[in-house]
């Protein structure tokens, strides 16, 4: 196992959450390295559900640490609960280890998201409105509260009076937004500076002598590539890094410690929020595969916009992470499709074009050329190797492999720990 790198090689909701919780079990820790409350994973366990944000699935194993690394943003409030809904469960959260230098979103970071998402108008992002963009702005700025301002109550409370004033003038002359009381959200965070005490390191530091113990680690990316602030589709983006170079800066680590780094990606393709997306399918074929793959985003319950395997993108993906090799996910929604199509190419202005434009306008006017698969027709739910498979699904998964120059390593068929070819 060594030292892996999971990534999301779409626009996020890949399946991440099911392959870093099977890799997870021979890992012995598991680092988040990014993004906050917006990120969404769901884990089926034995009939149970998990649905987590923050914390790496990770946590599910008994023996496995798990590491919310300084390029997140952290929501305590989340944060805490999910610790409550592990602590419900009779999950122990020993072993949860937050790093002190991880930025936290406050109050006026989400009201600021929301308010700012209103204004956009027909411009908006389609943000989750958790406070992530600003989280990250004050970040950039030098006027973020990390968790280790959290931990020192006098200064925070000295940091707070400052701030909250400061942000209150945001709120009320730019917003028309009631004005937040210092006094209200130090207390807030007060009480939330101390249940999260316990669990707070010096994480690079935690992860280096793991790994110098020759210990597994296991990078767990949130969104996906072309969601990456400098490397997707800006705008439409969210406001860290994804991808896989991310996970050096976001843990404190260096390059040359990683040993493998594996993409997920749908068998198909959806996105949430707003921005480009040149195989994204609008009538009943979008609508069925919504319906199959129960397309709908794990925080915000919102519709996931849905259509066929875009090549370009993985390929961009493969270039853009280094991957060795991919995790295809949700074969199996695609059983009852009488043909498949996949993008190999994009038109645009009537020339084939097989990388992505650098601008989200260009991105947009850009036309899927697709070649068209059989389908199978028939469940995929129940097979365990790829020798189980009808040759229609074999045929597929080797074009995708063709396409982007890297095996598949791992296929799977529906959300159990069950249902995952492991491919030898
Ligand atoms: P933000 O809130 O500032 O990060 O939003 C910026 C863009 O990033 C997208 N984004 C996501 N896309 C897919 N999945 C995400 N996580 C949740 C999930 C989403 C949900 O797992 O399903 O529940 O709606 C995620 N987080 C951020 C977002 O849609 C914007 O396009
Ligand atoms: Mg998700």
């Amino acid at each position: 196992m060594a030292n892996v790198i999971v990534i999301g090689a779409q626009w996020g909701d890949e399946g991440k959450g099911k392959i870093t919780d099977l890799l997870s079990k021979s890992a012995d820790l598991v680092v988040r390295y990014q993004g906050g409350v917006n990120a969404g994973h769901t884990v089926v366990v034995d009939d149970q559900t998990f649905k987590l944000h923050l914390i790496p699935s990770g946590i599910l194993y008994p023996k496995t640490e798990c590491v919310i690394g300084g390029g997140t943003v952290i929501d305590p409030k989340e944060l805490i609960g999910e610790l409550d809904q592990l602590k419900a469960l009779n999950i122990s959260a020993d072993k949860l280890y937050i790093s002190e230098t991880a930025h936290v979103t406050m109050p006026y970071h989400r009201l600021i998201d929301q308010a700012a998402e209103e204004r956009r108008g027909s411009k908006k992002i389609g943000t989750t409105r958790r406070g992530i963009g600003p989280t990250y702005a004050d970040k950039s700025e030098r006027t973020g509260i990390r968790m280790v301002d959290l931990m020192d109550l006098d200064a925070l409370r000295e940091q707070l009076e400052w701030t909250v004033n400061h942000k209150n003038v945001v709120l009320e002359k730019l917003y028309d937004l009631a004005p937040l009381k210092a006094s209200d959200v130090v207390d807030e965070y007060t009480a939330y500076a101390e249940r999260l005490r316990p669990h707070i390191i010096d994480s690079s530091l935690h992860i280096y002598k793991a790994i110098q113990q020759r210990k597994n680690v296991l990078f767990e990316g949130a969104q996906g590539t072309l969601l990456d602030l400098d490397h997707g589709t800006y705008p439409y983006v969210t406001s860290s890094n994804p991808v896989a170079g991310g996970a050096c800066i976001g843990s404190g680590i260096g390059p040359t410690v990683i040993d493998r780094v594996i993409g997920v990606a749908k068998a198909y393709t959806t996105r949430v929020g707003e921005g480009p997306f040149p195989t994204e399918l609008f009538g009943d074929m979008g609508e069925r595969l919504c319906e199959i793959g129960a397309e709908f985003g794990t925080t915000t319950g919102r519709r996931r916009r849905c259509g066929w395997f875009d090549a370009v993108v993985g390929r961009y993906a493969v270039r853009i992470n280094g991957l060795d090799c991919l995790a295809i996910t949700k074969l199996d929604v695609l059983d009852s499709l009488d043909e498949i199509k996949v993008c190999v190419a994009y038109d645009l202005d009537g020339e084939r074009c097989r990388e992505l434009p650098g601008s989200a306008r260009r991105f947009g006017q850009c036309r899927p050329i697709y070649e068209t698969l059989p389908g199978w027709n028939q469940s995929t739910a129940d097979c365990r190797s790829l020798a189980d498979l009808p040759q229609q699904a074999l045929d597929y998964l080797e074009f995708l492999a063709q396409l982007m120059e890297v095996p598949i390593a791992i296929v799977s068929l529906g959300a159990s720990r069950a249902q995952t070819i492991i491919v030898e």
